[in-house]
């Protein structure tokens, strides 16, 4: 294949431009051949999540057209959506942070929109270890690509994962779910031209509904200072991995108060220095907390802004 470029109706109706590859039989895919790692996009109509885990099936070819102008069905799945959010979500993490893609060796990088939930409207995304994996949405819900800090929120998964590979479990699991929020609203800012006064600066998945404010559709804010470890949800084992997503933004506000009182630019690069060299498995809060003034020295942080950092940690009751 080559690379080429071509137009394609996202899931709002726009054209965009998009990055393709022109096969030997004349036709075109969505495969981005631009990067250091092949970003291709692969479009699941409706077939369950449950046929997707643990690789893109061998019957599944990547979104194809006869022309470099993809139909409009290209656009309701979400795969136009998803195609430009994973090169917005690599240039994030290698321009920004130096990282060579997902596993930070340029592997190939996959995603596969418009999964059911056995036929019925999935709306929720996920990375399962080989891909990204998007729900159609539904009567509700937009395709869940269409919010870039989802993309980043799945994608940081991934990037965990090959880094300190946090455990989807208590504390861990919320440390993990927190850094993915974190940097899914920080791609999207960044890539979106977004201040952090912005309304949605601090949402994550505001931008998936269909009717229905922004705060309402959000599935979590990192902006609300009231989310301390007083709040810390013991849920049942088995649910919600220990409650992962319910108490991440007990980590994930603290990281977010960092990102507003030093600068963006400083404190992405700070969590990410704690991800990748500090963080281990089944590190607790605190274990957090210590990776990321650790990465801030070997940073050369100011002694002012690490106090800045503590300041932030302590305010979310996760005190050394
Ligand atoms: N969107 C969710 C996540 O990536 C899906 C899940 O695992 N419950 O955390
Ligand atoms: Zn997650």
């Amino acid at each position: 294949p080559a690379p080429a470029t071509g137009t394609a109706p996202d899931a709002h109706g726009r054209a965009a431009q998009v990055n393709i590859a022109r096969l030997p039989d004349g036709g075109y895919q969505l495969t981005d051949l631009t990067r250091p790692a092949t970003i291709t996009t692969y479009d699941a109509a409706g077939r369950d999540y449950n046929d997707i885990n643990g690789g893109i099936p061998a019957d599944l070819p990547p979104v194809h057209s006869p022309s470099p102008d993809f139909p409009p069905g290209t656009g309701g799945s979400g795969a136009t959506d998803a195609h430009l959010d994973a090169a917005l979500v690599y240039d994030f993490y290698h321009d920004r942070l130096g990282r060579s893609g997902l596993d930070g060796k340029d592997g190939p990088i996959n995603a596969v929109v418009n999964v059911s939930d056995g036929g019925a409207p999935f709306a929720n995304a996920y990375w399962d270890g080989h891909e990204m994996v998007y729900g159609g949405g539904g009567p509700q819900y937009y395709p869940f690509s269409v919010a870039l800090d989802v993309a980043g929120h799945e994608m940081t998964h991934a990037v965990i994962e090959h880094t300190a590979n946090l455990v989807g479990f208590g504390q861990a699991g919320a440390m993990n779910e927190g850094l993915a929020d974190y940097f899914g609203n920080a791609i999207e800012d960044n890539a979106r031209g977004l201040s952090m006064n912005d309304p949605g600066a601090a949402l994550l998945g505001e931008s998936l509904c269909r009717t229905g404010t922004p705060e309402a559709c959000a599935q979590r804010r990192l902006d609300d200072h009231r989310s301390t470890v007083d709040d810390y949800l013991g849920a049942a084992p088995g649910l919600d991995g220990g409650g992962q997503h319910l108490n991440s933004t007990i980590f994930s506000g603290a990281l977010w108060d960092i990102r507003r009182t030093l600068d963006p630019l400083t404190a992405d690069r700070l969590v990410y220095r704690a991800l990748a060299d500090y963080l281990t498995p089944t590190d607790d809060f605190v274990d957090g907390r210590n990776a990321v003034l650790a990465a801030g020295r070997a940073l050369h942080l100011t002694r002012a802004q690490l106090r800045t950092v503590a300041a932030a940690f302590d305010a979310h009751g996760i005190r050394a």
